[in-house]
């Protein structure tokens, strides 16, 4: 007789999922008794690196991963990463061991007395199956709710005791729509605002590039011959960043953004939120006199926008739409930016240096992912992403996603056979909020670069110390790290950088390596403006 393992198992295969990202406990070894040989196991020394590998596993393979934590102190460790999950919509299946339910009454060591709580509010559903026969159903209906939009992490909470019982007949394999198309009406009323602006303006958020919808969106903003921002602080880029018609990314304050979009008419907001701020700058929300259209494909994103008129849609479906509902305009398209200009050396030198010279060796196939806080706008600047699903950064603000999540991307490409290199830019401090991930990456044989800028402090948090006036913060310098020493101690190979042109030799031996290679490059200690 089938017990409720199996046909766990079973319903994991037939949706696909026989990669496990976790790291095991008691409380999980129940499940993981006598793991199948077609299932693979991805082994996270702590569960923030589990996390934030089947995040990025996830969005590089655009589909969803299930992680296995261990019961409520290890879901614990991973929450700082769920957060970031949930901000970058990443349709996660997290589970956690449970206690034995026979003592559960008397909350026993490892028992998480109130785990369908523990992980709310950053989880679209979490559920503890009422009978061991549920699991199975259980898991089906945490599959549809990840995936459908907003897609999300979701959880549950499995007791140890439960694997074992004989088994209900398996639940239905089910599949569920993943895209939403926009009211007709409404996109008629919104095509005929576009069509009647004097000088619109297009800003993209990281859903366009979720939704594949890259074309889409070149096609819409060639169109209206208009301007495209990135909405501030993106977790992917949106739009090629070599198209004439491209600005660059919004800043994250609201006064300042709404200085930029100054002289627009008619803004379109795709696929992002309303804004993602960060420093409280005040200020209006829009240009006097500008309106805003919002398409989202997430409802309490459109509720939440102080200003404008909302569209749920698929951000592909929404664009395509209006390109087809649009007359042809007389609009001139705007002239291109300018290139930034040449790098000043410097010893050490700036990271806008170093970033030149990453933006000179950059392979035209290659996977950026970002974790370099106050070093991001010099970075974004040098380096132009050209090609869609390219790069990732989180959607939180929490740091310990960008090396674990470089480890999932890059063992996704290898995984679809696509092969393009994956390079990692995390700041010194950065670096150690998952640094186990290192090891991880070295198990697995991955040849990822981790680029590591190193000013030996929180140059961000000086910075916005700076911008709001609050000096004499403690604990925001970092001396005496020997990051090579760390990296090597994972199993990786490591190489100190010591000036911008050793920096695409360095890169061409990391990627014909048979591991991780860590690059820590000292840069200088100025600290760049937050704005
Ligand atoms: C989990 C988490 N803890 C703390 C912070 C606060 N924080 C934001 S940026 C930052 C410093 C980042 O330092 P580093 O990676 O060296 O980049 P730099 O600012 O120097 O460019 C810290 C500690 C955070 N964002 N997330």
């Amino acid at each position: 007789m089938a017990t409720v393992r199996d046909t766990t198992y079973d319903l994991l295969r037939a949706l696909g999922l026989t990669t496990v990202f976790g790291n095991p406990g008691s409380t999980e070894e129940p499940f993981l008794q006598d793991f199948p040989a077609d299932f693979r196991y991805v082994h996270a020394l702590q569960e923030a690196s589990a996390m934030a590998m089947a995040d990025g596993y996830a969005q590089a393979t655009g589909r969803p991963a299930h992680v296995n934590l261990h019961t409520a102190p290890g879901t614990g460790n991973g929450m700082g990463n769920l957060v970031t999950a949930w901000h970058n919509k990443t349709p996660l299946i997290v589970t956690a061991g449970q206690q034995s339910r026979e003592m559960l009454l008397i909350e026993p060591r490892l028992a998480s007395p109130r785990a369908v709580e523990l992980t709310q509010p950053y989880v679209k559903w979490a559920h503890e199956p009422t009978r061991a026969q549920d699991i199975p159903a259980a898991f089906m209906r945490a599959y549809a709710s990840a995936v459908q939009p907003p897609a999300g992490p979701v959880f549950l909470s499995l007791p140890m005791d439960d694997w074992d019982r004989p088994a209900d007949p398996p639940p239905q394999v089910r599949t569920v729509a993943t895209r939403i198309a926009p009211d007709p009406d409404r996109l008629r009323g919104f095509a005929a605002t576009l069509a009647a602006a004097r000088a619109p303006a297009l800003v993209l958020g990281a859903a366009v590039d979720r939704a594949d919808a890259w074309p889409a969106a070149v096609a819409l903003a060639e169109r209206l011959a208009a301007p495209v921002w990135a909405a501030p602080a993106p977790e992917r880029a949106v739009f090629p960043e070599d198209h004439p018609q491209f600005r660059g990314v919004l800043p994250y304050a609201i006064g300042p953004l709404a200085e930029t979009l100054g002289g627009h008419d008619t803004v379109l907001v795709v696929g992002a939120p309303v804004f993602r701020y960060y420093p409280y700058v005040p200020g209006d929300y829009l240009p006097a006199d500008a309106r805003l259209l919002h398409v989202t494909d997430d409802p309490d994103e459109a509720a939440r926008a102080p200003v404008g008129e909302s569209l749920l849609g698929d951000p592909g479906l929404a664009m395509n739409g209006l390109v087809e509902l649009l007359p042809p305009t007389d609009r001139s398209a705007p002239p291109a930016r300018d290139d930034p200009a040449p790098a000043q050396p410097a010893d050490p030198p700036s990271a806008d240096a170093v970033f030149a010279a990453l933006a000179a060796w950059w392979p035209a196939d290659g996977v950026l992912v970002q974790e370099s806080p106050s070093n991001l706008a010099a970075l974004r600047r040098r380096l132009r992403v050209s090609r869609p699903r390219s790069y990732f950064t989180m959607a939180s603000g929490g740091l310990g996603f960008g090396l674990p999540a470089a480890v999932g991307i890059a063992l996704a490409e290898r995984d679809t056979g696509r092969g393009r290199p994956v390079v990692a830019v995390v700041g010194d401090g950065s670096f150690h909020y998952s640094v186990q991930a290192l090891w991880t990456a070295a198990r697995l044989g991955l040849p990822l670069p981790v680029v590591v800028p190193v000013n030996q402090q929180y140059a961000i948090l000086k910075a916005f110390a700076d911008l709001k006036h609050t000096p004499g913060v403690p604990a925001l310098d970092l001396p005496g790290l020997d990051l090579a020493a760390v990296a090597r101690g994972y199993g990786c190979a490591a190489e100190v950088v010591e000036s911008p042109d050793r920096l695409g030799p360095a890169l061409d031996a990391a990627l014909a390596a048979d591991r991780p290679t860590v690059l820590p490059v000292p840069i200088s200690t100025d600290v760049p403006r937050i704005l």
